[in-house]
């Protein structure tokens, strides 16, 4: 500051052009010399010229700073770099003349050194002559006179440093010195499909990912200012670019700038280029039977973890039955002659039609026509509803292998990559379009010893009833377990989903539909429910609690997996209770539907489980 005043005491006797010439020259690195604290420029508040070759035009930047109210003219502002370090140059008043300014033209420009907000440059500053003993008339009108960076045009046409190449880590890593530099970054791809670059005459940032900061770290953002031709552009979805931009930062609140608010700032749509498809994860090429997927004795994932897989296979439940969410998505049971599996997404509202021979590739949907949409897998598709996803058929499914808890699911590879589910017909070697599964009988020890086996696959584990009777089905609506056993006491866990459900006769039926105690109460036995035997179908399941071996259980789709309901009392106790109806399987009464209570409830779902039975599982 004593520098800044002993300079001023010599400059004021002159003005503009003069005053200029007075600012020592400096290079712009001293420039970004970090000050004692660590918070500013050792060069803060005091007037000095730089030279060096503007990088983008003027009139590109909005307001940087607040103002003096009322009223401002918007700020106008460029960049310029010497080789060696870069410096954003930025004015409020309408005299600057950065409006002339082009990209690649040498300039030596004298102002004065702000930061604000993590972010320095050369700006505006207070008429020195202000601060004399003997102001002039001018200073004494409203506030005090500004004067904008002074500006010499040294070149018209020079040429702009080469952008220092780096990874948006790197970028990140980078200090002080890097900011106000032009960078280029390879590579470049958002992992939100639903991001969109600014719309025209509107500014914002939009977030960036590349091989070194990857979807799931935190993303690097580019600011878009609305005067550039960036705003209003269209990203091509699942692309990546490469990109060349300035490096700025901006944060707000106090403190040493530190790695703050590092972000990137966009000159213009030009410095967007080769797009092209993403390479950083690549879909397979070819099917994987389901079993080569599980892991082998005693390895808690196997080699497929984490990885894009592609497998055939038919429904073995509704799409429906284990859903991600209230809302959308979808989940179910697949099974190809090896094995089953698990999928699920919470992203989806469609599925797709198999793409046909020869069919175009493309990066967004308007490469498509005929109502056909650009694929996961970059081709143009046709989409099929949901709805056509039915028990029974046969699809292909791209996705990536994720265990969670014990339990191995086929889920989206990415937020912006979700899950490929086509609809396929009869296959080329004798595939029918449709094939229902007869569940495979497993003893409940079975289960428990070779339960990877028998994880996500159709199964019926007969004769078994309630392991406790004082157990309660989950709360309507929610997933939650109970336990069953079998004649030799063998437990398993009953995995409820809260979809798993089944439209009967305009009514949705729930395994959980809502919270009930067992045994219900049209049952003579009283509380006596585990008393009772029934086989129960559902998908073999795992689910590790906390550390430790997985506890193996079944998920039912429905409260028709519970059938063949009967008695476990030798036939002259059962006589001397007076019991002959069988009590319905455990589901719900009430149902949250209103109008079936729960007894009348059981009186219609026993007619249903003998129509099931007729009709076979196979
Ligand atoms: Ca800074
Ligand atoms: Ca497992």
């Amino acid at each position: 500051m004593k520098r800044f005043m002993v300079m001023v005491s010599v400059l004021l006797v002159w003005g503009g052009e003069a005053l200029a010439q007075e600012m020592p020259e400096v290079s712009i690195r001293q420039v970004r010399t970090l000050n004692g604290e660590g918070d500013g420029s050792a060069l803060e508040a005091e007037l000095v010229r730089v030279t060096g070759v503007t990088t983008t035009g003027g009139r590109q930047y909005a307001p940087t700073s607040n103002c003096d109210s009322p009223p401002c003219t918007p700020g106008v502002g460029f960049y310029l770099d010497d080789g060696e370090a870069g410096l954003f140059v930025w004015s409020y008043l309408p005299s600057a003349g950065i409006e002339t300014i082009t990209a690649g033209q040498r300039v030596r420009v004298g102002g004065l050194i702000r930061s604000f907000q993590g972010r320095l440059m050369m700006t505006d500053f207070i008429d020195p002559a202000c601060s004399s003993d003997s102001p002039p008339e001018r200073c004494s009108e409203g506030s005090l006179p500004r004067l904008a960076p002074v500006i010499e045009v040294l070149e018209a046409e020079a040429a702009i440093p080469a952008p220092v190449e780096m990874s948006l880590r790197g970028f990140l890593e980078t200090s002080e010195s890097m900011e106000g530099r032009l960078v280029s970054i390879a590579g470049v791809f958002s992992d939100d499909l639903s991001q969109r670059l600014p719309r025209a005459g509107t500014g914002g940032s939009f977030q960036l990912h590349d091989s070194t900061v990857l979807p799931g770290e935190t993303p690097v953002p580019i600011y878009i200012e609305k005067t550039t031709d960036v705003a209003g552009q269209v990203w091509p979805e699942r692309s990546q670019a490469d990109l060349v931009a300035i490096a700025d930062q901006t944060f707000r609140g106090g403190g040493a700038p530190g790695d703050n608010g590092r972000q990137l700032r966009a000159r213009t749509w030009a410095d967007f280029s080769n797009f092209r498809p993403r390479e950083d994860e690549q879909w397979p090429q070819e099917r994987t039977a389901i079993a080569t997927l599980r892991p082998g004795d005693g390895e808690a994932n196997g080699s497929f973890e984490g990885k894009r897989v592609w497998i055939e296979g038919w429904l073995t439940t509704e799409y429906t039955t284990f859903r991600e969410s209230r809302t959308g998505g979808v989940g179910f049971a697949v099974q190809d002659d090896s094995g089953g599996l698990i999928v699920r997404s919470s992203t989806i509202d469609h599925i797709w039609a198999p793409a046909p021979e020869g069919a175009e590739s493309c990066q967004s949907n308007t490469e498509c026509s005929g109502g056909e949409r650009c694929g996961p897998r970059s081709v143009c598709q046709a989409i099929v509803d949901l709805e056509e996803l039915r028990s029974g058929v046969r699809v292909r499914v791209l996705g990536k292998i994720e265990t969670r808890r014990g339990r191995m699911t086929l889920v989206d590879a990415r937020l912006d990559d979700p899950i490929l589910i086509e609809k396929l017909g009869a296959g080329g070697e004798g595939e029918p379009a449709e094939r229902v599964f007869a569940p495979t009988l497993v003893t409940a020890r079975q289960l428990l010893i070779d339960g990877e086996v028998y994880e996500g696959v159709l199964i019926t584990v007969a004769d078994l009833h309630l392991a406790d009777s004082n157990q309660q089905l989950p709360r309507s609506g929610q997933n939650g377990t109970f336990s069953v056993g079998d004649e030799e006491n063998v437990r398993i866990g009953v995995h409820v989903e809260r979809f798993a459900c089944m439209d009967e006769e305009g009514a949705q039926v729930c395994v959980n539909r809502s919270a009930m105690s067992l045994p219900p109460e049209s049952f003579s036995g009283e509380d006596q429910w585990d008393l009772f035997q029934f086989d129960l179908t559902g998908i073999g399941d795992e689910i590790v609690e906390g550390g430790g071996a997985g506890q193996r259980g079944i998920m039912p789709r429905s409260p028709s997996d519970f059938s063949n309901f009967r008695d476990r009392r030798p036939a002259e106790e059962v006589a001397d209770a007076g019991v002959v109806v069988p009590p319905p399987p455990p589901r719900g009464g009430g149902c949250g539907c209103g109008a079936i209570g729960l007894e009348s409830a059981a009186i219609l779902l026993l007619p249903l489980l003998r129509r099931r039975r007729k009709r076979g599982c196979s």
